[in-house]
């Protein structure tokens, strides 16, 4: 490749991950490196809006990303009345952007109705909170086809097709009864439920149904992929699991996990070089010797902010002389405020921690510091560094890349250590973490106060044992063995058992 591709390819790479990527390794091998990747995700994001928004998925992407030829398809976030025109196409490097515009009539059942109404709570075990109605599943199906059309014109025979997350479960299905034949791939971000839970939702059969359209599904943990194939060999006669493959609907595909990790080497030398930024000694001054609690968060209710603080409450109780050596920093950017258990979830927590400031705090000291924005990465792992202990206590969680992001911002010599909640996905990984499980106050209170006072051999011990995980296992192992699984695929397995490709139409028919 000649050496200005590179350059371009590192440069798109750079500013997809919205950040200075000098420690940036080499190119991944190109893996099936005569055929081009095409990812497809709800959103697109251009580089300015990775800069300023680096959610889990769109650090994911850019990842995944970095790979010879690759098309990412997904919406632009413009909302139009009239079908939409074909995709704008930007090209950067060797990373080619396709973005639709979607019906304004049907995105807010889509997105805010059945996606993050229904399916997100429903796969993080809230089923109280799941608001589910057949028209809002008509629309997510109708998004799904509105993809499809698009996509479809785009695609070469010897793409790799993946597509991301739970608002386009579908779109495989769409995509076969188009025709499409190109081996598809399904990652999941977020966790899989129980099969008691997922038969709460009125159409988990016809949802269910969709999953058999890809060639691999990948997920986050090990039980989350037991709970699918439990669904699949409890709900279906037809089923039959064996060695990560099943056997329903008469089609044949593969299920693995496939944890998703950080940039280990990229964000630890982030975090040297934030070190020493102004940003970072300002909040250290203003700490005048106290020891810094962090917690970052999406402000999302699976993030179990609200129980957190009753720990951080629980723990300034009982221990009187840390009132005045501790500061907790929160900072959780509002998200989804237009659905309803996203606004409650919200001033609960602004009551929470208006009673722990005016419970604890003191005229020169406020206990806890809580800012509703988004920071740059570069600021957050110069805070991460600065920090004894990291909060990360969600109720369910795919995986969550804060609590990697802390571990790998950590100075070896003098770490700080990470209070993990066991519902995540990292708390199957990561067990020289102090693991909690969310639900009980006083074991998190216990484990904070443990994490403040631990001796610097356990810390160092501790941290070695995360952090090599990290770089055993970091963004690019997990693109590269699952891409490598996606395509193996081919070599492996017979063609999936013959069966027509249903439309999306029979889909709803028997959602309904
Ligand atoms: P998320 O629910 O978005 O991701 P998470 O994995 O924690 O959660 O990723 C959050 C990302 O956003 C991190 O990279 C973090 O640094 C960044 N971030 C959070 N708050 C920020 C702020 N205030 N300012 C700037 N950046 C901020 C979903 C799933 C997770 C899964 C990921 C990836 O819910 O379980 O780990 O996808 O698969």
């Amino acid at each position: 490749m000649a050496a200005n591709a590179k350059g371009r390819i590192r440069k798109a790479v750079e500013m997809i991950l919205g950040g200075d990527l000098h420690d940036l390794p080499p190119p991944a091998p190109q893996i099936g490196s005569n055929r081009r990747l095409v990812i497809v995700s709800n959103r697109v994001n251009t580089p300015a809006q990775m800069k300023s928004n680096p959610g889990g998925l769109a650090v994911a992407m850019g990842a995944a990303l970095h790979h010879r030829d690759a098309l990412w398809f997904g919406s632009s976030g413009e909302l139009v009345d009239a079908p939409a025109d074909a995709p704008r196409i930007s090209q950067e490097g060797n990373l080619v952007r396709a973005l639709i515009d979607l019906p304004r009539e049907d995105y807010n059942r889509y997105y805010a109705g059945f996606a993050n109404g229904a399916l997100w709570p429903l796969f993080h075990y809230r089923v109280g909170v799941v608001d589910f109605s057949h028209e809002n599943y008509q629309a997510y199906l109708r998004i799904n086809e509105e993809f499809a059309r698009h996509l479809v014109p785009l695609l070469q025979p010897e793409d790799i097709i993946w597509i991301h997350d739970y608002q386009l479960i579908p779109l495989a299905s769409c995509l076969r009864a188009r025709g499409v034949t190109q081996r598809i791939g399904f990652f999941l971000h977020i966790p899989f439920p129980a099969p008691e839970v997922l038969t709460t939702l009125p159409v988990h059969g016809a949802l269910m149904r969709a999953f058999a359209d890809y060639d691999l599904i990948g997920f986050q943990s090990a039980s989350d992929q037991t709970a699918f194939t439990d669904y699949m060999l409890r709900e279906r006669d037809d089923a039959t699991a064996s060695n990560g493959w099943i056997e329903a609907y008469g089609r044949r595909f593969q299920v693995g996990t496939f944890p998703i990790g950080i940039d280990t080497a990229v964000v630890a030398g982030r975090a040297r070089r934030a070190a020493g930024t102004a940003r970072t000694r300002e909040l250290k001054d203003s700490l005048s010797g106290r020891k810094l609690v962090i917690g970052v968060d999406r402000l999302d209710y699976t993030k179990g902010l609200v129980g957190r603080f009753k720990a951080v409450e629980r723990m300034f109780e009982e221990h009187a002389e840390l009132r005045r050596g501790v500061v907790v920093l929160q900072i959780a950017p509002p998200t989804r405020g237009d659905v309803a258990e996203y606004r409650r979830v919200r001033s609960e927590l602004n009551g929470l921690i208006g009673h722990i400031n005016g419970r604890f705090g003191e005229p020169d000291l406020l206990p806890v510091r809580y800012l509703n924005r988004q920071y740059s990465q570069d600021i957050l792992f110069g805070y991460f560094r600065l920090s004894a202990a990291c909060l990360v206590t969600p109720l369910r969680d795919g995986m969550n890349l804060v609590v990697k992001e802390y571990i790998a911002c950590q100075d070896p010599d003098d770490p700080g250590i990470p209070i993990l909640s066991r519902f995540a996905g990292a708390g199957q990984q990561l067990d020289a973490a102090l693991i909690v499980n969310p639900f009980d106050t006083a074991e998190m209170a216990t484990a904070l106060h443990r994490a403040l006072t631990m001796p610097l051999a356990e810390r160092r011990e501790r941290h070695k044992s995360m952090i090599d995980v990290l770089r055993g296992y970091d963004i690019h192992r997990w693109r590269d063995l699952f891409l490598t699984e996606l395509i193996c695929v081919d070599d492996q397995a017979e063609l999936p058992l013959a069966e027509p490709p249903r439309a999306a139409a029979a889909l709803a028919e028997a959602g309904t």
